[in-house]
């Protein structure tokens, strides 16, 4: 089964007071900023950048804003000049005759000028339509400062007149955003990698990372606005890279340790506002990356005494999973519990599943280790198994390719996982990378900035530095020239207007899985 809407009403939650009270001491004040706009602009098209809508400016002189009168149907776009998450609010008049009737206004707040293009009457996926940035105000008395109370994520905000009256016509000034983050972009120095296009990725990643991190490692702040546990494992690794808040990283490591079912399982996301909520949502492989995510932690802080608190947890994940073992180290899993691996339903996820289990429970076995836990071995007989099982079976030594075993299916997915996973020595991982490019290049049926993180990682694991490189500059390098400025939730390079929901208008612009080549260039190369 691929991921859907997953309503688990039944589970019984325990709420661990101790540890989310742990997660409470490490929120993180936010810092704002005030933000005004660079241009006025108008759509164009144009066939080069994302849904063929570019901008041409109109005037970069603000102060034109203040004397032009809009009636009926008139519109203007005020351009921020890049991404920002914060709250919006702008001076209006209106001029002419008394005001005889309200005025109604359209705003709408988009990431990529093409969400501009779209219309909201027009949407008609499975996800939330209430995701659509977009505000009808009826306001009856003018002078007013319009204070948006919701935060929006945006580059360019339009307004749109939709009435006045004859008699009367509005005029706007002093637009302005106060931005906000858990960061600063500024307190971090970017490491020249020598090449341009790389540089200008990390710092766009840098970009993405940032306006994700708010009161949680957002995924988006378009949206969902939430913590995914599968996010906070890359969140994590490019903070490290960047920011180095690990404040952050441990509240949401709490988070989740605080909120579990009954069974032990780690809900896939947690809500924080306007109360700590876990989702009823169970993905295998997020479950798995709890012990993975603490792991990264410990190593890069030391924090033993946060291991303590959430070792339990960490070994839960684990242990649950043991029961979709079979005695030959097989993994199936069952229809309600998915492997995500990617957006993509395109491709078998179940030799790819069994690869983040090891790669999971390597970690995980790190932990017993740190933790002095007598039952260490048995993890280790238990990953023997999984890991004998796969090359034995999993495994076609000619071709030098994991198979789904249902189906011999060879797949991008299955490869970049097991190398992840290290179940081959180094020069086989190598084999296998070479393989998969010769057979499965250019890339195509990948849907996520979140996997193709996976593939360019397995192969700097795999000591092909130029061919991650090499990726890296194609994937994302592509999306800065479609116009991103900050990295997306769902980009398929062979279908660019891709979206897993449908439709473009609720897709995230700003999508933190996404911000991972800044960790990935200062680790690897
Ligand atoms: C979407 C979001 C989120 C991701 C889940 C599985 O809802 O993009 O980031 O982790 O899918």
């Amino acid at each position: 089964m691929a991921f859907t809407f997953q309503i688990n009403k039944d589970v019984v939650w325990n709420h661990d007071k101790g540890l989310l009270q742990k997660a409470e001491e490490n929120k993180p004040a936010l810092n704002k900023k005030k933000v005004v706009p660079k241009q006025i602009v108008e759509l164009i098209n144009d066939p080069s950048k994302l849904g063929d809508v570019g901008i041409i400016p109109k005037t970069t002189d603000l102060s034109e804003l203040d004397t032009t009168q809009f009636k009926r149907d008139e519109s203007v776009i005020l351009d921020f000049g890049n991404h920002f998450v914060g709250h919006f609010n702008i001076d209006i008049d209106s001029v002419g005759s008394p005001m005889d009737a309200p005025l109604t206004l359209k705003v709408k707040f988009a990431e990529m000028a093409s969400e501009l293009s779209s219309s909201s009457e027009d949407y008609n996926g499975w996800l939330s339509r209430s995701w659509i940035q977009e505000e009808l105000l009826h306001i009856d008395e003018l002078p007013v400062r319009l204070e948006f109370p919701r935060r929006y994520a945006a580059r360019f905000v339009e307004l749109t007149v939709v009435d006045t009256s004859p008699k009367w016509s509005v005029v706007f000034s002093n637009p302005v955003v106060i931005a906000e983050s858990a960061v600063d972009f500024d307190s971090v120095i970017l490491r020249d990698t020598g090449d341009k296009m790389l540089n200008r990725i990390n710092s766009v990643a840098t970009k993405t990372l940032m306006d994700c991190m708010q009161d949680v490692f957002e995924d988006g702040p378009k949206r969902d606005r939430r913590l995914w546990l599968g996010d906070l494992r890359l969140q994590a690794l490019a903070n490290y890279a960047t920011f180095d808040n690990t404040q952050l990283v441990k509240r949401g490591l709490y988070l989740f340790g605080g909120m579990t079912a009954k069974d032990g399982r780690i809900p896939a996301n947690v809500f924080v506002k306007p109360n700590i909520v876990p989702d009823d949502t169970f993905l295998f492989d997020y479950s798995v990356f709890f012990a993975a995510t603490l792991a990264d932690y410990v190593e890069h802080t030391d924090d033993l005494e946060t291991l303590k608190n959430l070792y339990d947890v960490a070994k839960k994940q684990i242990d649950f999973t043991f029961q979709y073992v079979d005695e030959d180290g097989r993994l199936t899993l069952p229809e309600d519990y998915p492997a995500f691996i990617d957006w993509s339903n395109d491709f078998d996820k179940a030799t790819a599943a069994q690869a983040t289990l090891i790669f999971g429970l390597k970690k995980f076995i790190i932990l017993t280790k740190l933790m002095d836990d007598n039952n260490s071995e048995l993890y280790v007989a238990e990953l023997d198994k999984l890991i004998n099982f796969t090359k034995e079976v999993l495994f076609d030594r000619e071709n030098n390719q994991f198979i789904v075993e249902r189906t011999g299916e060879v797949n991008i997915a299955s490869q970049v996982w097991m190398v992840l996973a290290g179940v081959m020595d180094s020069s086989t991982n190598q084999l296998i990378m070479e393989q998969m490019i010769h057979t499965q290049f250019p890339v195509t049926g990948i849907a996520t900035p979140y996997m193709y993180h996976h593939i360019a990682e397995a192969l700097f694991v795999a000591d092909m530095a130029d061919e991650a490189k090499k990726l890296i500059k194609q994937y994302w390098g592509t999306m800065i020239e479609l116009g991103a400025d900050t990295f997306w939730e769902a980009f398929e390079p062979e279908n660019p207007n891709y979206s897993p929901y449908g439709s473009p208008i609720v897709s995230s612009y700003c999508h933190a899985w996404s911000c991972t080549p800044v960790y990935l260039t200062k680790k690897y190369l």
